[in-house]
């Protein structure tokens, strides 16, 4: 079984995450993890800090000689703001005690974790709530990648919408080099004004990003019993990254309003592949062999130059909610994480499935299993 962990504030000395239930042998090194940290920090409207941060990541543990070790994998992200925070958030406490946080910001987790954690301060929420923790799950996301690659299996991602304007077309060539992760240069103009805009008034702005799976063999997940389910636990992962509102499969709420004879993907004689993937890849909880495709809704980052109205929980006056910095917009930054955590979520249930100790014990029982399907599916 893999499963993992991450730790970390957001200035506190770095960020940690251990992954466990990897095979051994997997060929990994750092390159590996620290290009996908590299593409998460990117994007225009993200915020100061990601100047800042160099996301170098140090491999731990669980890795010898270039190959995993089936140990487990501990990573350590070190934050560079640590040097300036060291004070706010160091383990004692310092001569001086810090002054609190106390306007929280409509939109973050900061009053329902104040008051859940019955603190005196804003500081400690914010500080796990924010977004930062998402650098760890791209790490391990990294290397959930690295082993699904072992087995033909790709993902990426693009930015489909930003502040209400739709991508219109696609060209996965022109994504990983835009500002935006954006495959419509077009409309990627006028989301740049709109962010543009909305940093001119101290605002923000969300979007919508898509993670497209390939290669993901039939038969990942299972429609036995709710938890094994596929799609729930894909849309669960990616309803945990920051920000996201809502996420759909396939045409998701798209379809809701269509006619089953519309909707449904038909499926072809011989090949036993599929015409259209309306299902986003995932039929009754399996895969059924086509592109797994994910969609997140990302709400405005709530953190704003020109800040809400809200109370000093101090006093309990009015008072305009806390502001040090923010990004404008994430939504470039939220498909990487989106791919991090589908490619978590398809390990784990590929693992399930097909997992030996070793990486050449899976890929034998992979082998088994496909080279026993019908038709097209059985080509790994
Ligand atoms: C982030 C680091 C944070 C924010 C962002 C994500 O840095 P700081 O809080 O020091 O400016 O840039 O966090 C949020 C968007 C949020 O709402 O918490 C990062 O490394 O991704």
């Amino acid at each position: 079984m893999l499963r993992f962990l991450t730790a970390g504030e957001s200035h506190g000395r770095g960020l940690v995450a251990i992954m466990e239930g990897m095979v051994a042998g997997l060929p990994l090194g750092r390159e590996d993890i620290q290009k996908d940290l590299a593409r998460r920090k990117k994007g225009f409207g993200r915020g100061a800090r990601m100047a800042i941060e160099k996301d170098q990541v140090e491999i731990l543990s669980g890795v010898r000689h270039g190959l995993t070790l089936g140990s487990p994998i501990s990573l350590s992200i070190p934050n560079r703001e640590w040097q300036a925070w060291q004070e706010v958030m160091g383990v004692e406490a310092p001569a001086k005690p810090v002054e609190p946080l106390t306007h929280p910001r409509p939109g973050h987790a900061d009053l329902p974790g104040y008051l859940k954690y019955g603190f005196k301060d804003i500081r400690p929420v914010l500080e796990r709530a924010s977004a930062r923790e998402t650098a760890s799950r791209v790490a391990l996301g990294a290397i959930a990648r690295r082993f699904l690659g072992e087995f033909g299996m790709n993902l990426r991602s693009h930015t489909r919408a930003v502040a209400g304007i739709t991508a219109k077309k696609l060209s996965w060539r022109r994504v990983e080099t835009s500002p935006l992760r954006c495959g419509d240069p077009q409309a990627e103009k006028a989301m740049l004004q709109a962010i543009e805009e909305a940093q001119a008034q101290g605002d923000t702005v969300g979007g919508v990003f898509e993670v497209v799976a390939s290669g993901v063999p039939v038969g990942l997940g299972s429609y036995v019993q709710w938890d094994r389910r596929l799609d729930a636990q894909i849309a669960g992962a990616t309803m945990s990254i920051p920000s996201v509102k809502g996420v759909e499969l396939g045409l998701g709420f798209g379809g809701a309003g269509m006619r089953g004879s519309q909707f449904h993907d038909v499926i072809l004689p011989g090949s036993l592949r599929r015409r259209t993937n309306r299902a986003g890849g995932i039929e009754g909880g399996v895969s059924n062999g086509e592109d797994i495709v994910v969609r997140a809704g990302l709400k405005p980052i709530s953190t704003l130059a020109h800040p809400l109205p809200s109370v000093d929980l101090g006093t309990g006056e009015e008072a305009p909610a806390h502001f040090e910095r923010s990004d404008v917009c994430v939504v470039p930054a939220g498909g990487v994480v989106g791919e991090a955590v589908l490619a978590l979520v398809l390990a784990q249930a590929f693992l399930e499935k097909f997992g030996g100790d070793s990486l050449e014990e899976t890929r034998h029982n992979f082998n088994a299993y496909v080279s026993s399907l019908p038709g097209e599916l059985g080509r790994a």
